[in-house]
């Protein structure tokens, strides 16, 4: 039987998300759509036959003939829709963040605790890219031996408009301190953030790059170099150091062609390139818990600990100080690891 997906917000990451559902995975249709933007959500939708336009987000989620749904709007608007599917009992998919705020995120956590079961997934799609999960084997499997830091850089060709300084931290980073809690199955204690010389081709008032240092609860450290001006491609880099040993992200799908003394291969142009399989990967995990009743990957809590860290970030940029981070009690609904 296939599950009737509602799709809330239809901009970049909603179509590709609606592309991948209709056509790439199984076991899920589009069943509905809306956006506030009721024209570009029309078009969409006329795209999709049988699939009804709604005017409201609140609507979608109280049509009986939605089973789960999938909320792509912007971030500010998420809290409103995943609290809307919690109380309506219904499976939802949501991207990051989950909430901007520690606030709206804890609001989220209670309602799902009440309802006694998981309802939320949260759109951290590293976890589903191959080569990030063989990184995992490597660390968890013991072979480099005690992890002692990581190394990471998340560097975006170029930003939209709307874009803030503080996105660099809460927008790109986040996905490097989700993953960060994820590999070494532990929550983050605390950020520092240094700020070095600023790019030339930064916005005014950006502090870009940014060196975001993450301490976990543990004692490893991790640096994320993360910028939004490199120009030459979406470049995405993890090196995990241990006792042992090392391991590494290699350079993306692809080859390497070797020509007249140099060699060289294709780095890819945005997050949609670098991630289009584990985005496949994430979604079909998702349509597979939720036609088994439940739902996998990302929860409530591993969007609110990473906001949290976000904000702490935020709070590290200004000060220029070490930060130590406050997480609430983890509820038992949530026991198992990051
Ligand atoms: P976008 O601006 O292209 O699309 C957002 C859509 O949501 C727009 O069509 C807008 O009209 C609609 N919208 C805004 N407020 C709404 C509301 N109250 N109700 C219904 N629709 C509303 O933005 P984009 O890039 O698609 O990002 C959407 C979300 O996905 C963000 O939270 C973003 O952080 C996340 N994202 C995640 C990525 C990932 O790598 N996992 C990549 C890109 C975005
Ligand atoms: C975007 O919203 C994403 O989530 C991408 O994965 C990230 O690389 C980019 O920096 C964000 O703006």
């Amino acid at each position: 039987m296939s599950i009737n997906v509602g799709v809330i917000g239809v901009g970049a990451i909603g179509q590709g998300h609606i592309r991948r559902l209709s056509h790439v995975l199984s076991g899920a249709r589009v069943g509905a759509v809306t956006d506030v933007d009721l024209d570009r959500a029309g078009e969409v939708a006329r795209d999709l036959p049988g699939t009804v336009l709604h005017p409201t987000g609140a609507a979608l989620v109280a049509d009986p003939g939605v089973d789960a749904v999938v909320v792509t709007s912007w971030g500010p608007t998420h809290e409103e829709y995943v609290l809307a599917c919690i109380a309506a009992g219904k499976q939802v998919f949501c991207e990051k963040p989950l909430a901007p705020t520690r606030e709206a995120c804890e609001r989220i956590v209670e309602a799902e605790t009440a309802a006694g079961r998981r309802l939320v997934m949260v759109g951290f799609m590293r976890r589903f890219d191959a080569q990030y999960r063989a990184m995992k084997d490597v660390v968890t499997g013991g072979e480099i031996g005690l992890p002692l830091l990581m190394h990471a850089a998340h560097r975006n060709p170029s930003v939209p408009d709307f874009f803030t300084s503080d996105m660099i931290i809460n927008d790109s980073a986040v996905h490097d301190i989700d993953v960060a809690r994820w590999l070494f199955d532990e929550e983050i204690a605390a950020v520092t953030v240094l700020t070095p010389r600023t790019s030339r081709k930064a916005k005014a008032g950006f502090h870009d790059p940014l060196l975001v240092l993450l301490e976990t609860g543990s004692g490893v450290l991790v640096d994320v170099e993360a910028s939004v001006n490199a120009g030459f491609g979406y470049d995405i880099r993890g090196e995990v150091v241990g006792e042992d040993g090392t391991v590494e992200l290699s350079e993306s799908a692809g080859v390497v062609v070797k020509r007249a003394g140099a060699y060289s291969g294709r780095v890819p142009a945005d997050w949609r390139e670098r991630f289009v399989r584990a985005f496949d990967a994430e979604l079909q995990a998702w349509v597979d818990a939720v036609a088994a009743g439940g739902t996998t990957g990302p929860s409530a809590w591993d969007g609110y600990a990473a906001t949290v860290v976000c904000e702490t970030g935020l709070a590290a940029l200004r000060s220029g100080a070490r930060e130590p981070v406050v997480l609430r009690e983890r509820p038992d609904l949530y026991e198992v690891a990051p």
